[in-house]
């Protein structure tokens, strides 16, 4: 074994990606939520099917709330849950886009009264992550309009840097702000957080706590992701990941799969930074919805997707592209990262679970477990969870 598939196989046993907790619920489009049988009923169930994708992965150990659909009486209670589960709290998603005061906006809204009530939401996040012992709080402001005049734009960035200090100076020592950027949708015509140089000018100006999240779903096509990664990196605010992917626009469909070589070109920039791990501060989440598949297996199978793009991407020979980058050799350099995106990683991620004590096949071992049919048979009554509620 080379030293390079030695180390490869080192950081695979480590990586731990976050799940959200809305994957496990009920989502659609506009025009249709399917219900699925077995769905969770409360964040409690949330966190025990999450808990089968760790069980199976090894690579998925924490799970982002959404707040309010995951709230609860008693969040430290809710931690305790998720560690008898073997799974961690992680990022509290905040959400200031589903309540009829917010029409024209939240943080941004031009009514006072409507940013300290945003404001206010957000600073409750705050006091969750201290009950959950959560690290980051995910900030995503479907804030913006759709006609040219409607609202003044630079006056809209002053209120968004206003309550974004107010939250920021909240913060404990070891709790960060993570600013989620979006194209568009679901206003149209200006976003407040449009792209990652907006968010990357706000957090430069609130301090050292304020980092940028990528949602890989949300830029106009053809944005080249993974220089946005390795600009961030450089700059040292790269916060972390909304892993999914898109055909069009922010479908949030599976990780990797509309396009597994842009995931694997992302993770390229990264593992040449060696900031997968845990402990490198930045937090690998999926934030997806699974409509028509199974959301379990959707799951696995999309933490499946992100360790087959690392495996590649931790199997590229850095000293042979330095060495062909250095002598301009155009043709040599890109062999070198084709040459690792090429590789079958599958026996290599086969032999990680199995040196981990886990079956070489998640999706046949969880599809094995007969988990789902017991969640059938005991999940009736009561109202299932949907994205938005
Ligand atoms: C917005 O589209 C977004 O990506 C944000 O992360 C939200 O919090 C999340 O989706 C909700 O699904
Ligand atoms: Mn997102």
């Amino acid at each position: 074994m080379t030293d390079r598939t030695t180390y490869a196989k080192q950081v695979l046993a480590g990586q731990s990606i976050e799940m959200p907790s809305w994957a496990f619920g009920n989502s659609g489009t506009r025009f249709k939520v399917f219900a699925q049988q077995g769905v969770p009923r409360d964040p409690y169930e949330k966190l025990a099917d999450a808990a089968q994708v760790q069980k199976y992965t090894g690579a998925a150990g924490s799970v982002a709330l959404h707040i309010p659909w995951d709230k609860v009486e008693d969040y430290a209670d809710l931690a305790a849950h998720a560690a008898a589960l073997n799974v961690k709290i992680g990022t509290i998603n905040s959400n200031t886009f589903q309540d009829d005061d917010y029409m024209l906006g939240s943080v941004c809204h031009p009514d006072a009264k409507v940013r300290r009530k945003a404001t206010e939401h957000l600073l409750e996040c705050v006091d969750i992550m201290d009950a959950t012992g959560s690290t980051d709080l995910k900030l995503w402001f479907a804030d913006g309009t759709n006609y040219p005049g409607q609202d003044s734009i630079a006056g809209r960035q002053d209120r968004l840097a206003e309550v974004l200090a107010e939250v920021y100076a909240r913060l404990g020592d070891d709790q960060r702000i993570l600013l989620e950027y979006k194209l568009f949708e679901p206003s149209f015509y200006t976003t407040d957080v449009p792209d990652w140089g907006t968010a990357y000018a706000h957090c430069l100006k609130l301090g050292p706590k304020a980092q940028v999240v990528i949602d890989t779903g949300h830029h106009a096509p053809g944005v080249n992701i993974e220089f946005i990664v390795a600009f961030l990196l450089r700059e040292g605010r790269l916060g972390g990941f909304d892993f999914n992917s898109r055909f069009y626009a922010d479908d949030d469909l599976m990780v990797g799969a509309a396009d597994p070589f842009q995931l694997f070109r992302i993770l390229h920039e990264l593992a040449l930074r060696e900031v997968i791990l845990p402990d490198s501060g930045i937090a690998y989440m999926l934030d997806q919805c699974h409509n028509i598949e199974p959301k379990i297996p959707g799951q696995i199978r999309s933490i499946m997707n992100v360790q087959e793009a690392t495996a590649k991407a931790l199997l590229v020979d850095h000293e042979a592209l330095a060495a062909a980058q250095q002598a301009g050799d155009v043709l040599g350099a890109n062999a070198v990262l084709m040459d690792a995106y090429n590789t079958d990683v599958r026996p290599l991620l086969a032999e990680v679970r199995t040196e981990q004590g886990l079956d070489a096949d998640p999706l046949a071992a969880y599809a094995a477990s007969g988990y789902a049919e017991e969640i059938k048979a005991a999940r009736v009554g009561g109202s299932q969870a949907g994205w938005g509620a």
